[in-house]
């Protein structure tokens, strides 16, 4: 029952027949490649949290890591599979049988085997014929298969294997029980075309009944348009993992892809977007790994507007600049205001602080914006505040800034490093953090909407482990010196 939500974004992009099916499935992987990405780890009771998440989320599959990496990786993989999740549960394992046994210790649904097919992967890494290779997939997918696995065969290097000795792999995979084969772009080469051309020569020789995995890394950037290529082309699964996180520059984002598959493709998949920024803030908490501002659909910025011509757009009928409205996926858009900004977004700004102006006072408010603002790097509520003051003769002292900012002082227990827990601190959304001398070895700045939102940040602060205590001080009025061009705070 595919059906297009948007007609017209859809058309514009001149090919009509572009089609996924909507029993496409979404494998996320962010407990095993997420884990792989440099300098994250992941506590038993946060990997745990994140496959509920998935779960809650609607993704279909969870790769919940590789058990014979380690015992505490082995014990989160079964943990996850007791969780009685809607998800199927697999395990990443290599192609032999005392990793097969570790997975099964673990009560998975599914292995997902893996074994390089590439000849610079079996010349230099795993030192094996051709020969060898075939048997070490037909006696390991057998082995799990016996043992009542649903089995993924990976031909890791796909995509830089000879096609032929890939598609013979493939191919005793699928003899031996394996019903789904992923092709592994695991350096991150292909373009969309290429993916294409790639999934389509793998279901002319392998025919219908294997089903075919996309698993894209981002070497090029090209990591999520690569998975929809795929999928065009007719594969029926795509891995992706929250943040994009994964070896290198990672792999196909959560938020991206099922974002595209609903927008682009009007696929409804029953997935709850609106989870996607709780997602991606706790696995950024989590992992440690700071999602960018400018991120997809998580970032920051992602539904900012600055340009006056752009504002005024958006706030007459936001489709002019927004091919999808933030609340699909929980969020909320942002007027903002510095000397880019035109008439409509500085009145509704002031109309937002309670401020009604006529034209001409409008007008005089942001000739003024642009005056102070072309000064300055920064431009706070206060300065619009000022200027409406000044232009207005009124005094607005009544009104205060719309956002609280907090000055955290956190006292670090003996036994930790100190930044150790810089580096927690620094996945929180707070403006600054500082280490320091002194009785508090940490001073941060943080910005909220409102004190429970503030009282809310510092609660997380105190629940990092190793933070002994915190001091904090709501800052009451902010005042511009000769040097605060540079300053960190801006209210938008
Ligand atoms: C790796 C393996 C893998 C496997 C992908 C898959 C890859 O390099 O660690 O099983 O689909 O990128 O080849 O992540
Ligand atoms: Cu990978």
């Amino acid at each position: 029952m595919s059906h297009l939500k948007n007609q017209n974004f859809f058309e514009l992009q001149f090919k009509p027949d572009l089609r996924i099916s909507e029993s496409v499935l979404l494998l996320d992987t962010t407990l095993r490649e997420g884990e792989q990405t440099p300098n994250v780890f992941f506590k038993l009771e946060d990997k745990i949290k994140i496959a509920q998440l998935l779960d809650e989320f609607g993704v279909h599959m969870i790769e919940a890591g590789c058990p014979s990496v380690s015992k505490g990786v082995k014990v989160a993989v079964k943990s996850i599979a007791e969780q009685g999740l809607k998800a199927e549960v697999l395990a990443h394992v290599r192609a032999n049988e005392q990793d097969i046994n570790e997975a099964i210790d673990c009560d998975v649904d599914r292995v997902a085997i893996f074994l390089a097919t590439s000849d610079i992967h079996l010349e230099y890494k795993l030192k094996k014929t051709r020969e060898q290779v075939l048997d070490m997939i037909e006696t390991s997918v057998r082995h799990a298969f016996n043992h009542g696995l649903k089995v993924r065969f990976t031909p890791e290097d796909a995509t830089r294997s000879d096609p032929h000795f890939l598609i013979q792999a493939c191919r005793i995979a699928y003899e031996a029980g394996a019903d789904r084969v992923s092709i592994a772009d695991t350096v991150g080469m292909l373009t969309p075309s290429g993916m294409q051309g790639f999934v389509k020569f793998m279901q002319r020789h392998l025919g219908n009944s294997v089903g075919i995995d996309v698993h894209c890394h981002n070497d090029l950037g090209l990591a999520a348009a690569n998975a929809l290529a795929g999928l065009e082309a007719g594969a029926n699964c795509v891995h992706a993992t929250v943040n994009g996180l994964g070896e290198r520059t990672g792999i196909t984002g959560l938020e991206e892809i099922s974002v595209a598959l609903s927008v682009v493709y009007g696929l409804d998949l029953g997935f709850k977007l609106d989870m996607l920024p709780k997602i991606a803030q706790f696995v950024e908490r989590a992992s440690g790994v700071v999602v960018g501002q400018q991120a997809v659909v998580v970032g920051d910025y992602a539904f900012s507007h600055k340009a006056g011509v752009h504002s005024a757009g958006v706030l007459a009928n936001p489709k002019t600049y927004e091919i999808f409205s933030p609340e699909l996926v929980g969020r909320r858009r942002q007027i903002l205001v510095d000397r880019y900004a035109g008439k409509k977004a500085v009145e509704e700004k002031l109309k937002e602080l309670g401020i009604t102006v006529n034209d001409d006072q409008l007008s005089k408010i942001v000739k003024k914006i642009k005056e102070v603002a072309d000064t300055k790097r920064n431009f706070y509520e206060e300065d619009i505040l000022e200027i409406a003051e000044e232009v207005l003769q009124v005094s607005f002292r009544g009104i205060s800034p719309s956002k609280v900012m907090g000055l955290i002082s956190a006292k670090v227990d003996s036994s930790y490093y100190t930044s150790y827990i810089v580096r927690r601190m620094s996945a929180l959304p707070l403006d600054r953090v500082y280490e320091t001398s002194g009785e508090y070895e940490i001073v941060a700045i943080a910005q909220a909407e409102s004190v429970p939102e503030l009282n809310d940040l510092l609660e997380k602060i105190r629940a990092i482990e190793g933070v002994a205590h915190t001091n904090t001080k709501v800052i009451l009025k902010q005042f511009e010196t000769m040097n605060s061009n540079h300053s960190h705070t801006q209210f938008v």
